[in-house]
């Protein structure tokens, strides 16, 4: 069985470059101040900073799409034009999507600033955009609701303070925040069963959710030997080691395969049932609808 393996190469043109672009942030204009500000504050010299770059894939046949069931919210159905099959596993070529990348261990001894601008979870067509997103302890965690539909977030951690509120109205925006790291916080919507999202709250800025592509960036790591970990909703997890260098970007590759879809433990708040994809309510909405 194929799951591990790791390639480690230097790309010092492309770690130069990126030094350079980091080190052109905060010179010119006065809306760089902030970002100017917040280097200032990293625990490290950046000039020492090394980086990571990768990519997940999945073996196998993917389960198939997900019809949801969006005829209670016309808007909504509308919206997708009538397209609401949804991939829980999203694999394009072989290449897995929304898995959330971060460092587990290696940066227990340094303190990261909180970033000042928010991390935004829309509500869009009766769905989570991104489906998989992270923040850091005391950043902004934005909910919008651009759906002419009543949504509401119910996120159900297990380390952090639960939170459950309702966004009426279109347009609507609410904020809130998480004190502790906690890999992964899962929300849904009570109104649309269909509705879930993971948030990884991690204690620094190196996360991240891989794109369609399968691809995930975590770049000026301090240099260091550090542990790896890929979280999947539907698949799982798994680690990988990684040494950073200066200037150079090490590879990391995850794979994930068919066989990790009945045996996965997926370490989660609240567990949400994977197989449930219908429409209809988990728990009592705050409204009291029931439908
Ligand atoms: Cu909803």
């Amino acid at each position: 069985m194929r799951t591990r393996h790791r390639t480690a190469k230097a790309a010092t043109g492309l770690a130069a470059l990126l030094v350079l672009a980091g080190g052109v942030v905060g010179c010119g204009d006065d809306d760089d101040a902030p970002a100017q500000a917040a280097q200032a504050e990293m625990p490290f010299d950046v000039a020492t900073a090394g980086h990571v770059q990768g990519m997940v894939m999945f073996e196998g046949t993917p389960p198939p799409p997900v019809s949801l069931d969006m005829s209670s919210e016309p808007e909504c159905d509308d919206h997708w034009n009538g397209q609401t099959q949804r991939e829980e596993v999203a694999v394009q070529d072989g290449h897995l999507a929304n898995v959330f990348v971060y460092v587990k261990e290696g940066l227990e001894d340094l303190t990261f600033p909180t970033p000042q601008q928010a991390v935004v979870i829309d509500q869009v067509g009766c769905a989570y955009t991104p489906h998989v997103s992270g923040v850091m302890p005391g950043q902004t965690l934005t909910l919008r609701n651009s759906d002419p539909v009543m949504h509401n977030v119910n996120a159900s951690p297990q380390v952090n303070r639960p939170f459950n509120f309702s966004q009426p109205a279109q347009n609507m925006e609410t904020n809130r925040t998480f004190t502790s790291p906690e890999v992964m916080i899962p929300l849904r919507c009570d109104v649309h069963g269909w509705m879930q999202a993971y948030v990884g709250v991690v204690a620094h800025p190196y996360h991240a959710a891989t794109a369609q592509a399968g691809t995930f960036d975590l770049s000026e790591l301090p240099p260091g030997d550090y542990v790896i970990e890929a979280w999947h909703p539907r698949l799982g997890t798994q680690e990988e080691q990684v040494t950073v260098e200066t200037g150079q970007t090490a590879e990391v590759s995850f794979t994930f395969t068919e066989a990790m879809l009945a045996t996965a433990v997926v370490p989660l708040g609240d567990p949400i049932d994977p197989h449930d994809h219908h429409s209809h309510v988990h728990h009592v909405a705050p409204t009291g609808r029931t439908r």
